[in-house]
């Protein structure tokens, strides 16, 4: 079949619109229509060139909704019509990953799914046949995608595709991060490094936990009114402030008889590996954990003093949140449905797909915080 998609020729090329021939589901694989998707700083990232695995010719896009419109053989767990996010973490419940209990990052498809490629080794994709690598085993950039029916949540029907697709990436990612990662207890004391699609979903989650002191960083003024809006209890923009961002954040935390500062636990949502640095530096002496979201560029390193580990923080990263696909989107969106997380505000931009490339140039901007493209 034929199918409308924006393509990624080159890195740091604006995407290109047209018909690319899509190949039908084979065995294990559903064929989905996108019906909405949002635009990831993670999708930028790989347009930019900085990715290791990004591939080009590629469809980009990995946050998305839509509605399963063809079925391939052996499929159980979904059929046609289902209402489905795509999850570019699958949950297979079979490899050692998904049975280890100890982390969402199954394994199944991995390796193919790094090369653009399903898991069988070749692309649903082409052009004048030559093929179009996938992305992140999603390509929520097109119309009509493929995806193995390990990688497809099934979501509630009522639930609307231009708010939920959002559960896709930023709205699990945030707000896993703090349930499932980090795992914070009530009354916890806490810093978002970077307050964009992911950060904000960061501060509604510790607002869920039960967090006292939820302060957010950014150096754009503007994230202020974003963060309070999701319960941010303090800002700080750390190019106003004198002196140095960590000693800063160190003394506004300081409590106890002994007044050693420092939070309970530190999120990085900005990618940029100085901030990460910071992060890991501000959270407490001896129980800090301190976690990484942000994607860093090809080649570029993490670096403190293992003496800030020897003292008892803890370095940890997060992918999708540490959410398990199949099992807890379902849920989220569930939560989104029944009012206990908000998504409605932070999708500031509706795009048509001819227009996707502006919603980059609204990222780029610091404007929006999520663009949707419905097709
Ligand atoms: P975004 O562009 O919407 O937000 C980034 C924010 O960081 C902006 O508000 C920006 O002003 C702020 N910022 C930039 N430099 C800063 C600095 N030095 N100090 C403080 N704030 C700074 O991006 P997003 O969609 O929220 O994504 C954030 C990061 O998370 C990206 O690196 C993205 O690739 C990554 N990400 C990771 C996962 C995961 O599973 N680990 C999932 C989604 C996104
Ligand atoms: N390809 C990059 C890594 C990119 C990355 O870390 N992706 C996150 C999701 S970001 C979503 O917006 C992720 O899920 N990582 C786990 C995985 O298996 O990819 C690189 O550096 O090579
Ligand atoms: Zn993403």
């Amino acid at each position: 079949m034929k199918t409308r998609a924006a393509v990624a020729f080159e890195a740091g090329k604006p995407l290109e619109i047209l018909e690319v021939d899509l190949e039908g589901p084979k065995a294990g694989e559903v064929l989905i229509e996108i019906k909405a998707t949002g635009i990831c700083h993670t999708d930028e990232f790989t347009l930019s060139g900085a990715d290791p695995e990004g591939i080009f010719p590629s469809i980009l896009g990995h946050e998305g909704a839509g509605v399963v419109v063809e079925v391939g053989p052996g499929v159980t767990s979904v059929a046609v019509g289902d209402h489905v996010i795509p999850l570019y973490t699958p949950e297979c419940r079979q490899c050692a990953s998904c049975l280890s209990g100890k982390t969402n990052l199954c394994t199944a498809i991995r390796a193919t799914q790094g090369k653009g490629l399903m898991p069988d080794g070749t692309s649903r994709f082409s052009l004048k046949g030559q093929p179009i690598y996938h992305y992140m085993g999603c390509s929520t950039f097109s119309n009509y995608t493929v995806m193995p029916e390990i990688a497809v949540a099934k979501i509630d029907p009522k639930a609307p595709f231009d708010k939920v697709f959002y559960v896709g990436c930023g709205v699990t990612t945030g707000v896993g991060a703090v349930l499932n990662t980090a795992k914070v207890e009530v009354g916890a004391t806490a810093v978002v490094f970077g307050l964009g699609g992911i950060g904000l979903n960061v501060i509604q989650g510790l607002r869920l936990a039960g967090a006292d002191m939820i302060i957010g960083v950014d150096i754009n003024n503007s994230k202020k009114e974003w963060g309070e809006r999701f319960g941010m209890t303090h800002f700080v923009n750390p190019t106003e402030i004198e002196g140095d961002v960590v000693a800063h954040l160190i003394n506004i935390t300081k409590r106890g008889i002994d007044q050693i500062g420092g939070a309970d636990y530190t999120f990085d949502c900005t990618g940029n590996t100085r901030v990460m640095r910071q992060a890991l530096e501000a959270s407490h002496r001896g129980w800090g954990k301190s976690v990484v979201i942000g994607v860093a560029g090809a080649g570029q390193e993490i670096s403190t003093r293992p003496f800030q580990l020897v003292t008892g923080r803890t370095w940890m990263g997060t992918a999708f949140g540490g959410a398990k696909g199949r099992t807890d989107v379902p849920r989220i969106v569930d939560w989104y449905m029944n009012g206990k997380i908000e998504i409605d505000p932070m999708v500031t931009h509706t795009l048509r797909l001819d227009d996707i490339n502006k919603g980059f140039d609204l990222m780029h901007r610091g404007e929006s915080i999520r663009s949707v493209v419905l097709y």
